[in-house]
């Protein structure tokens, strides 16, 4: 079918000639069309049968522009190919991490997918204080699984090129993220976000600060030219949608072969900007200190399952048998661990700038309407990212990042809102 843009009146005609859809949305009456795309770049319908509800799916399709600046942004809808594409190898790998696809068609650019009903975003339950009890568990579950097997050291050399050659192209992805999270946000940009009280410290501190813009440099040249593992490569938490029992990760259109540490950092950044947020959004400290102890039991668990991976992998691209004595593979993967944990440090201490200054935000800072408490928000989440950046290779084990964390935020006056330095 050659591309054109669907809407309500044109979805059911279109889904009509797609029998493994029309199985979950069984025959009957007609069909209640909603979109509910909340995110910036495509749009998504949720679609159910008028007289059974619960017989639903989801359609996102990508149109040739980014939604979020609108049709003077032309961007190339191919995206949609690469999120389809990531949805079959994470199907493969964690299927119960993420939605099942009904029905993908690149020229299209369109996915047809399960509804995730029970299951809201994490981004915005968070801001209402809701706690996901094994949030940590799951994420760090998805982070491990996802990056071993696609790694060199989860996989052979061929499959491995194959696989990465099927993400090759989704170049345009890559140069927004090259640009908006690793280039305008530190320096004077007409995308970047105004709020004056902000920008002026930006620009007093960090915009000047050679080493901390160096420091920025060194992430985007792992970003750029750093082939660990598939990403997903757009992990915050409103990629994440979960209830009490399940955690789904959705949004899978940015993935491509990059640095081990941005998966992990990034997700670790949106949750320290919720901790931030809750200064304002709660009155005491008690989702705050819920909000740390996930961000440990996402690196715990990626770090043990990862090593479990490792130690039931045979031989890989990386290693073969013979090559490395026991003592040796040990320091080896004692490295290898090491290295992940700086390098996600300072990826989070980039997310944290870029979702500070740049042009996409964070609903749970961007969302308060008190500009004063805003910025002062935003400095706190600005002052993080500087300190993270400038001692990412010195943290060496995640109880010093807790408590690097911990004595960080105990140094805001709560009632100022401000570092006491
Ligand atoms: P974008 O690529 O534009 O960022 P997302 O994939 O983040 O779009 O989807 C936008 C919103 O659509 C999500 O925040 C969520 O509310 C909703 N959504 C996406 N996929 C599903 C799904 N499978 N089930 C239910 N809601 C979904
Ligand atoms: C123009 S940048 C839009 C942002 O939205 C996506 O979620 C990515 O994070 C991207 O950087
Ligand atoms: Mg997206």
């Amino acid at each position: 079918m050659t591309y054109k843009i669907l809407d309500k009146d044109s979805i059911p005609e279109y889904l009509d000639g797609l029998p493994k859809v029309m199985d979950v949305l069984g025959k009957g009456t007609g069909l209640d069309i909603e979109e509910i795309g909340d995110g910036n770049l495509n749009y998504v319908y949720k679609i159910r049968r008028s007289d059974s509800p619960d017989r639903s799916v989801v359609l996102k399709q990508a149109v040739p522009y980014l939604r979020m600046a609108g049709e003077g942004w032309p961007l190339s809808r191919e995206r949609m190919t690469f999120e389809i594409r990531a949805l079959i190898v994470y199907n493969d790998l964690v299927p119960t991490f993420v939605p099942t696809i009904y029905h993908s068609d690149e020229e299209m650019s369109v996915l047809v997918m399960q509804t995730l009903d029970d299951h809201t975003v994490v981004r915005y339950s968070m801001i209402d204080g809701v706690v996901f009890s094994d949030i940590g568990h799951d994420v760090g579950t998805f982070l491990a699984e996802t990056l071993f097997r696609t790694s060199a050291l989860g996989m052979e050399s061929i499959d491995r090129r194959r696989l990465m050659d099927q993400f090759n192209l989704n170049d345009e992805l890559c140069k927004l993220t090259e640009n908006f999270v690793f280039t305008f946000p530190y320096m004077e940009h007409e995308s970047n976000y105004l709020n004056p009280v902000t920008n002026k410290f930006a620009r007093e501190n960090l915009r000047c600060d050679t080493e901390y813009k160096l420091r920025v440099l060194k992430f985007k040249e792992l970003f750029l030219t750093k082939a660990d593992a598939l990403l997903h490569a757009d992990l915050h938490t409103g990629s994440l949608m979960a209830n009490q029992q399940e955690t789904y990760i959705i949004d899978t259109e940015f993935a491509y072969f990059g640095p081990f540490g941005f998966d992990v950092g990034k997700i670790i950044a949106n949750f320290l900007m919720s901790y931030t947020s809750h200064f304002y959004h709660s009155k005491d400290d008690s989702y705050q200190n819920w909000i740390l102890v996930e961000v440990m039991n996402i690196w715990k668990r990626f770090e043990v399952r990862f090593l479990e991976l490792w130690a039931a992998q045979g031989e890989s691209a990386m290693l073969v048998d013979g090559l490395l004595a026991e003592l040796e593979l040990r320091e080896y993967k004692k490295r290898f661990m090491l290295n992940i944990l700086h390098d996600s440090i300072g990826f989070c201490a980039c997310s944290l700038a870029r979702r500070t200054l740049g042009i996409a935000g964070v609903a749970d800072i961007r969302g308060i309407e008190d500009m004063e408490i805003r910025s002062k928000l935003e400095i706190i989440n600005l002052e993080l990212s500087r300190l993270l950046l400038s001692m990412n290779d010195k943290i060496n084990t995640i109880e010093q990042f807790e408590s690097t964390l911990r004595s960080f935020y105990a140094n805001i006056n709560l009632d100022s809102l401000e570092l006491v330095k």
